[in-house]
């Protein structure tokens, strides 16, 4: 079985290389190599679909025999670049035995390109091996890249019946392997081109994308970058791992575990194709058969996230520029004065003195516990920012930071064996060295010492790219090929170490060149650990850098977003990518961070903003206040709405993060993924879904004051006020005056809400309610998942309490798992039944009538309020007509 999927995924030899045994088709290099997968998503475990004649590229069914000139008629679009690593001319072609063919556009198909058959690796019998099959790659004459391998070893691992990994790594190198980082070797250039089922595919983060990705020639490079969000630039963090949908509501994806630069170059063919520079490639792949399957097997692969502590999903304020405790202070009064719930007050960098992290301005700050304090008095929250540069220039025996990290070792070197010194916030500074134990014990201990006085309540970590102001280091970087490889991708600022620390810079795990992807991980577990030590409860961490399994971990928002509207429009996309990644908890700044926002651009990106999972407004120091108070009456309550609407809604998206972390369900969903089936949902992503069930469609254009907004085929209900849409899978036309958000419930679902409050703390308390929408059989179901809000491992420990909500035949049932008591005391205070097709004469809860109901014909909505049933026991709501 192994077997013959492995030979079904490496390219169906049979067909390819017939009697040759080449595994390995010219176009493709790993080291100069190439595996060549073609359609991974059509082998399904038990049902294989065999390979058609228009799968394979024309070209590849050519004998060997052929002349240079049949196999150099590829078409255009199904041309593989044989020039990625530099411009070639026709002469320097030729000499690596490709063809030649100039074509009007210099855009679009390359020139110079593999003909069909080309020399490859050459593979040996599969054999068994302890975790698959192995087989040994050589190839009799060296490719033209310098340094080439010429054995390599090919495993093939089945992880599961929906999961192949596949490892192509040079045998004679030696594998480190460890737990965030990949596997590690030096050579510089590996290659591997796949061609794919179709032409949607979506992930290859972070970038300025819509959510299906532009196949048309274009290329993305993976390479974390402090770089404000734009097109065509590797901005904060990587994430090698793509999602291709098929025809039929299939999907497969892969990723590639490499941390080493990447780029991917995309082609109409449809193809994609890799290039790393540097470690090994291996390989995952994914077979689905669905979308929510292949993002269940890859977070099988990189981790399920973590569950976030209830009061991380209420609202969060931010900006550079809060200046002083008592301004911050000011800013939380004032939104609680003019009653917008909200959640966590935040500080960035002006605590710091003289922007020194594990301190705080003893003049505009000096009262900083005390603030904290009061914050958790009034059942709020405080967090605030923690660059990871260390002030190394800072007057002997007073800054313990740098002085004990000196003496634990804990930063990282130059070439040289010295401390490199790059630029950041405070001057000069030193580079924790995350991937070092004893830099993750030095940073508790600095994380604990700043807690003993300041009781922040999450961390906030920026600049983890890491970000430097000046190029390597302060004193350069050495002339060496880690700095300068003999390929470099697309990068912003031209060379690898624009902007961060020099590539050569070691690391106790490997040279930075080889970990410089996972430093913002590799902080984000140090910092997530110090937290759960150190407070014993549920972590909150927020990063801007990332890479793959930093979910589990760390929330993460898309960096310096400018206040504008093409930018609001793109964070649905971004937002959603990350959702793909594993990483729910994710938001873009509110009201933009970058530039003046202005009232009507803050008020619909508070709407977004309030189903981005994280919800926080976030300002750069210059610009004009963007905090809902400053702005005119009407515009704040609109925002004052948006916002209680987000916290009726928690205990929804609660329970949705409790699916994301127990079963890797989705928060943020993309339609795709919930009707991959409906062609019309593939591509969008100017609408999405809270789970599977509600869906949201925001204002992202200045003035409008209608929405067009498409429902999938079946019955919708308007949250607000139960509305009914039947679609056939069609676009509406809808009112959306500045006051509203559009927000849909598919039928057959129940939504679990609570009354709003002005904190979580306070809500928490509240009594719930249902919002219930029949299905056209009269039926729905829903869940709830409820615990202390904050507890480290509830589920894991049998903590917490569940309750399904089933309703059918005119009445409404909840069915409790009361396993923490922590709904005890709690109650249900009403419902709201959508679809309730003729007017109840009597309403009765648990065997008693019930006198608070009204019933709006025209809308066919029932309303039942004053209920007042435990949550935590069984009851029972009927409607008798
Ligand atoms: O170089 O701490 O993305 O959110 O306000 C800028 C100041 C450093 C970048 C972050 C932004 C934060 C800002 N930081």
């Amino acid at each position: 079985m192994l077997l013959d999927l492995a030979r079904r995924l490496l390219f169906s030899r049979d067909l390819l290389f017939s009697n040759e045994g080449r595994l390995v088709r010219s176009v493709h290099y790993d080291h100069n190599e190439v595996i060549a997968l073609t359609k991974p998503g059509y082998y399904y475990p038990g049902v294989p679909k065999s390979i058609s004649k228009n799968d394979i590229h024309p070209e590849s069914l050519q004998s060997p025999g052929n002349s240079r000139q049949t196999e150099c008629t590829t078409a255009p679009e199904s041309r593989f670049d044989c020039g990625r690593d530099r411009l070639l001319s026709q002469e320097e072609c030729e000499e690596r035995g490709c063809c030649y063919s100039p074509l009007p556009r210099s855009a679009g198909p390359p020139w110079c390109f593999y003909p069909a058959l080309y020399p490859g690796y050459t593979m040996g019998p599969l054999t068994p091996s302890t975790r698959g099959q192995i087989a040994t790659l050589t190839r009799a004459t060296p490719s033209y890249l310098p340094k080439d391998i010429s054995t390599l070893s090919l495993e093939v691992i089945e992880e599961s019946s929906s999961c192949f990994h596949i490892v192509v790594k040079d045998p004679s190198s030696q594998r480190m392997n460890t737990t965030v980082a990949p596997l590690l070797f030096a050579d510089q250039y590996l290659q591997l081109s796949t061609t794919l089922a179709s032409s949607l595919v979506s992930g290859l983060g972070e970038h300025y994308t819509p959510l299906v990705l532009d196949l048309n020639w274009t290329s993305l490079t993976l390479w974390n970058r402090d770089m404000a969000p734009h097109a065509d630039a590797n901005l904060y963090g990587s994430h090698p791992f793509y999602m291709v949908q098929e025809e039929d509501g299939f999907a497969h994806g892969a990723f590639l575990l490499n941390s080493n630069a990447i780029k991917v170059m995309l082609q109409p063919t449809p193809a994609l194709t890799w290039v790393s520079t540097g470690g090994i490639l291996d390989l995952y792949i994914f077979l689905g058969p669905d979308p929510q399957s292949v993002i269940r097997q890859y977070l099988q692969v990189i981790g399920y996230p973590m569950m976030p502590p209830y009061w991380s999903l209420g609202f969060h304020l931010c900006r550079w520029g809060y200046a002083t405790s008592n301004a911050t202070r000011m800013v939380a009064q004032r939104m609680h004065s003019a009653n917008f719930p909200m959640d966590v007050q935040w500080n960035d960098l002006d605590y710091a003195d003289k922007r020194r992290v594990f301190t705080f301005d003893p003049m505009r700050f000096g009262d900083l516990p005390e603030m904290v304090q009061e914050f958790h008095k009034k059942g709020m929250k405080y967090i605030l920012i923690l660059d990871p540069g260390i002030s190394s220039t800072s007057p002997p025996g007073t800054y313990p930071p740098f002085e004990d990290g000196v003496k634990r070792d804990v930063f990282l070197k130059n070439a040289t064996g010295h401390i490199l010194i790059g630029k950041v916030w405070p001057g000069l500074t030193a580079f924790p060295d995350f991937t070092n134990p004893e830099a993750r014990q030095w940073w508790e201990d600095c994380i604990r010492n700043f807690y003993s006085k300041v009781p922040v309540d999450g961390l906030w970590i920026d600049m983890n790219e890491p970000s430097s102001f000046v190029q390597g280091s302060v004193q350069g970087c050495p002339d060496i090929e880690l700095e300068k490889p003999p390929y470099t991708p697309r990068v912003v600022g031209g060379q690898l170490n624009s902007g961060t620390i020099c590539m050569s810079a070691q690391q106790n795990l490997s040279s930075h060149y080889n970990l410089h992807n996972l430093y913002g991980l590799t902080e984000a577990y140090a910092t997530h650990s110090a937290l759960m030590k150190i407070q014993g409860r549920r972590p909150f961490v927020l990063s801007r850098s990332s890479f793959p399994g930093i979910g589990r971990f760390s929330a993460v928002w898309t960096g310096d977003v400018r206040s504008d509207w093409e930018q609001l429009r793109f964070s649905i996309p971004a937002v959603l990518q990350f959702s793909l990644f594993g990483v729910p908890l994710v938001g873009a700044d509110i009201c933009g961070f970058e530039g003046n926002t202005t009232e009507e651009l803050c008020v619909r990106w508070m709407q977004l903003g309030a189903f981005y999972p994280l919800m926080r407004n976030h300002n750069d120091k210059p610009n004009a206040p963007q905090e809902p108070y400053v702005f005119g009456q009407k515009a704040q309550a609109a925002m004052r709405s948006a916002l209680n609407l987000r916290y009726s809604l928690l205990p929804f998206l609660y329970t949705l993060f409790h699916h994301a972390h127990t079963s890797a369900d989705t928060v943020a969903r993309p339609l795709l993924m919930e009707f991959p089936t409906d062609p019309n949902c593939l591509t969008l992503d100017q609408q999405f879904l809270w789970g599977s069930s509600l869906l949201i469609s925001p204002v992202l254009e200045q003035g409008a004051v209608e929405l067009s907004m498409y429902l999938p085929a079946g019955t919708w209900y308007h949250l607000h006020n139960g509305q009914q849409f039947h679609s056939n899978g069609q676009y509406f036309q809808l009112p959306a005056p500045l006051e509203t958000i559009n927000v849909h419930v598919r039928a057959g679902h129940i939504i679990p809400q609570q009354e709003p409050a002005l904190t979580t703390a306070a809500s928490r308390g509240n009594p719930f309610f249902l919002t219930v929408a029949l299905s056209t059989s009269g039926r729905a179901w829903g869940d709830l998942f409820w615990d202390d809000g904050d507890g480290l491992r509830t589920f894991e420990t049998r903590n917490y309490c569940y309750v399904n909500f089933t309703a059918g035949q005119s009445q409404l049932v909840s069915d409790p798992l009361n396993l923490s008591g922590a709904l005890a005391s709690l109650l249900l205070g009403g419902l709201r039944v959508f679809g309730v097709s003729s007017p109840p004469l009597y309403v009765v809860a648990n065997g008693e009538k019930v006198s608070d109901f009204t019933y709006q014909a025209d809308l066919k909505v029932l309303t039942v309020t004053s209920l007042g049933l435990p949550m935590s026991k069984t009851f029972t709501v009927q409607w008798f007509p």
